[in-house]
């Protein structure tokens, strides 16, 4: 095998966010950008050598180049064996279990998630380490380091390889097993769910489902698993064909982008599903839709933290739970009463890493549409998906049914998050050091009826390893258990990102049924009196309120 060594310059702008590096595609279309970023992860992840390496993407456009590109890299660094799914396609939760299941050293994911895709959308590169998990930032800060003083980077001299065919290939000595993209994850997911149970809810007749794969990673998932495996309904899956420019669309599964699969479900004509699910481009987030009914993110991690122990893979029950900052805390809520360890971690799913492998939750999840456990070490769209199914199965109720039992148990989370896309960073930034400059002063004030008992800018000290990350949201507790939590968005291309989250708890039942909106009216008030947006940013509304 030749190896070129091919000088280059580095690149300022190589640092991972809270997600791994995104950047518009034609950022990373510039001479070696992809190749530097690359080469700085293996300067880093020097235990690859001699190694195997997990490789695939959700399929969006710049998917099939990138995987050419990292397999001639990979070779030149001495890697020993890669798995690359069949026409470069794996989902992020699957990229995680198949490092788990076949022992690899890491694996290399190709995604900038929900963002869009296409030759004008984003790009993205997360490097997943041997746990299966997002690098922890220890990593990504040192691969930030080597990328600032890159000097050349190693390339086979090979040709492209044929990724639509599961076979095995060569370059050099190192030897590329293009695998079935799917397989080993349903298997999984046969593993820990009733399958039986879930196809006979289908194969009555009572009851059809809607899964929206946006054009995204998770169509040939949905199909093996819902419509092959489980025999779920005629027209189970909608825009099931990944595309590299999903079609178009944002492939976030929340209302404002899954507006068909909506649409499917808040009707009353008697055509609509029952149940309503949809996926991100890299299939780790999840939205779950009851006909005409939402079930809020953070919601869906508090009931299945309340159930697990009545689905098969979970009958030990649940060891403790976890939840990022600015999720809602109806989870603490079951914690408290199930007598379990509840943990409060920052924005990203690297930081439930060190939880799970030190075996303290098996739950957790994030208001940011994403929910797993154990089982793996990434948020997983479609095992929430078949958890809800599972429960319903069991339950044979509605989704709204099971969601309002929960409330008149533990109480009601109402909970929003608004977000100013594409501001100004140094406006953005200059917000919340403002904010963090009041931190200590608005400590006892009142607004209307809320008094304010805690603010402070969020610190987390990891339980295992110690590491401290600190600044992670401005976070503002009153006396009634309301919060707003003010942070930036770790993963946006554009500009910066604020995000205000907002939530009320409720324990009157009469109250249960009032707009999200309207139920956080005085809220949203103060949140937008404190932070001062409008003035800022003149702007009157968020581009998009979840
Ligand atoms: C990523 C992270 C999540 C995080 C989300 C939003 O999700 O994996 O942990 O909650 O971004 O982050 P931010 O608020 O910083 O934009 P994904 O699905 O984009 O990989």
């Amino acid at each position: 095998m030749k190896v070129h060594t091919i000088k280059t310059t580095p690149f300022t702008d190589q640092k991972p966010g809270t997600s791994g590096l995104r950047k518009k595609v034609t950022h990373f279309q510039q001479p070696h950008y992809l190749e530097n970023f690359v080469q700085s992860i293996f300067n880093v992840a020097t235990d690859l050598k001699d190694q195997r390496l997990i490789l695939g993407g959700d399929g969006r456009y710049y998917n099939s180049h990138a995987i050419q590109v990292i397999l001639k890299i990979a070779a030149a660094n001495g890697i020993k064996h890669v798995m690359v799914g069949e026409n470069g396609l794996l989902s992020t939760p699957a990229v995680s279990h198949l490092i788990r299941k076949y022992q690899a050293a890491g694996g290399i994911i190709l995604s900038a998630s929900h963002n869009p895709g296409g030759p004008e959308g984003d790009f993205g590169i997360k490097f997943n380490i041997a746990n299966g998990g997002p690098a922890p930032t220890t990593f990504t800060d040192t691969v930030y380091e080597k990328s600032k003083n890159i000097k050349e980077y190693l390339i086979a001299d090979a040709e492209d390889i044929s990724l639509n065919q599961q076979d095995n290939y060569y370059i050099g000595g190192m030897q590329i097993t293009v695998i079935n993209s799917v397989t080993d994850y349903a298997d999984l997911m046969e593993q820990l769910f009733d399958f039986p149970k879930i196809k006979s809810l289908f194969t009555s007749g009572l009851f059809s489902i809607c899964f929206d794969a946006m054009h995204a990673v998770t169509g040939p998932y949905a199909k093996e698993i819902f419509s092959k495996r489980l025999c779920a309904n005629v027209g189970a899956v909608i825009n099931g064909t990944p595309l590299e420019d999903f079609g178009g669309g944002h492939p976030d599964p929340n209302l404002a982008h899954a507006t068909e699969l909506v649409a499917k479900l808040n009707t009353s004509a008697n055509t609509a599903p029952d149940f309503g699910a949809a996926s991100d481009g890299d299939g780790d987030r999840n939205m779950i839709i009851g006909q005409n009914f939402f079930v809020n993110p953070s919601d869906s991690l508090a009931i299945m933290a309340a159930n697990a122990h009545l689905l098969p893979g979970y009958k030990q029950g649940v060891c403790g739970v976890a939840r990022s900052l600015p999720t809602s805390r109806a989870v603490d809520k079951v914690a408290e009463s199930m007598g379990i360890d509840c943990y409060e971690t920052p924005t990203g799913w690297k930081y439930f890493g060190n939880l799970l492998d030190d075996k303290r939750i098996t739950l957790c999840g994030e208001e940011s549409f994403g929910s797993g456990s154990d089982h793996i070490r990434e948020k997983d769209g479609i095992w929430a998906v078949l958890f809800w199914l599972n429960l319903i199965a069991i339950k044979q109720q509605s989704v709204e049914k099971i969601l309002h039992a929960h409330w008149l148990r533990f109480g009601r989370h109402y909970y929003t998050r608004h977000d100013y896309e594409a501001l100004d960073s140094t406006l953005a930034n200059e917000l919340i050091q403002n904010l963090r400059a009041q931190t200590t002063s608005l400590t006892g004030n009142n607004y209307n009826d809320y008094k304010v008992v805690l603010c402070d800018d969020f610190s987390y000290v990891d339980p295992v390893d110690g590491s401290i990350a600190k600044n992670q949201g401005i976070r503002i507790l009153f006396a009634d258990d309301s919060r707003i939590v003010f942070r930036l968005s770790g993963t946006g291309t554009e500009g910066a990102t604020l995000r205000v989250y907002i939530e009320r708890y409720i324990t009157d039942p009469s109250q249960f049924d009032l707009t999200t909106q309207e139920a956080l009216a005085p809220l949203i008030d103060i949140a937008n009196r404190l932070s001062e947006v409008q003035k800022r940013f003149k702007r009157e509304t968020p581009n998009v309120i979840t």
